[in-house]
């Protein structure tokens, strides 16, 4: 029996960058898990370009992989902050004027710097780099004989939420943990059967990464 998710909400996905790391053990249920995710994403209108989908081994390596994504590059310029880009070139202008009359050392004139600021604002605006708004991490974890699957479970949901606490950028729990691989089908929707988790994983990572936003 499937219990259900959360209620269904619609978020605007539009000026989102969102990564989805994968683990590559279990491929075949984590093929459909990241395509459900991506499904999602793209419906809520993230763009394709500010998708990044990268992997790594196994579910253990999940929180050093989310970790060290590029986060730290400059948030780029969104069309919200249209005003603050305006209020940024007026104070620019103001400066510029000022040092027009006084500027006798050679130093590169508040003019150039206008221009370049100008420049620079631009193609960061036109950029698909920056950091992410949210980062799905997904993995299979598939019980065997061993104590294995505990330990890495353990760690990995650990790591995550350290991660994810750490930075304050949402990390989302894309981590099946199941006994076998019957149980993983369903929860990827392979074969028909059962619903995609991918799905719920892509539209928790718009609604956080919305709201991350708004948190500033
Ligand atoms: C070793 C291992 C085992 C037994 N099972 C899984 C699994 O079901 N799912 C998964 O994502 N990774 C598994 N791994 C690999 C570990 O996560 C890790 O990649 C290795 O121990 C190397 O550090």
């Amino acid at each position: 029996m499937y219990l259900k998710g959360p209620s269904p909400q619609h978020h605007d996905g539009s000026g989102l960058r969102v990564a989805i790391v994968h683990a590559r053990w279990n491929e075949t249920i984590i093929e459909p898990l990241v395509a459900g995710a991506k499904e999602k994403l793209l419906a809520a209108g993230v763009k394709e370009s500010n998708i990044v989908v990268q992997s790594c081994p196994g579910s253990w390596e999940l929180p050093i992989a989310v970790q060290r994504l590029p986060t730290y590059l400059p948030r780029p310029i969104r069309p919200r902050n249209t005003q603050l880009t305006q209020e940024l070139l007026l104070l620019l202008s103001l400066i510029s004027a000022s040092q027009i009359q006084s500027n006798t050392t050679g130093a590169p004139s508040a003019t150039d710097l206008l221009a370049a600021s100008t420049s620079d604002l631009t193609s960061l605006s036109n950029s698909s780099s920056g950091p992410f708004d949210a980062v799905i991490a997904v993995g299979v974890l598939i019980k065997g004989e061993t104590m294995h699957f505990e330990y890495i479970a353990d760690a990995a949901v650990h790591g995550l939420m350290r991660v994810q606490l750490d930075t304050g950028i949402p990390v989302i729990l894309g981590i099946l943990t199941v006994l076998n691989e019957e149980q993983a089908k369903a929860r990827a929707g392979v074969d028909g059967k059962g619903h995609n988790h991918g799905e719920d994983w892509g539209s928790a990572a718009v609604e956080m990464g919305v709201k991350r936003q708004e948190w500033g």
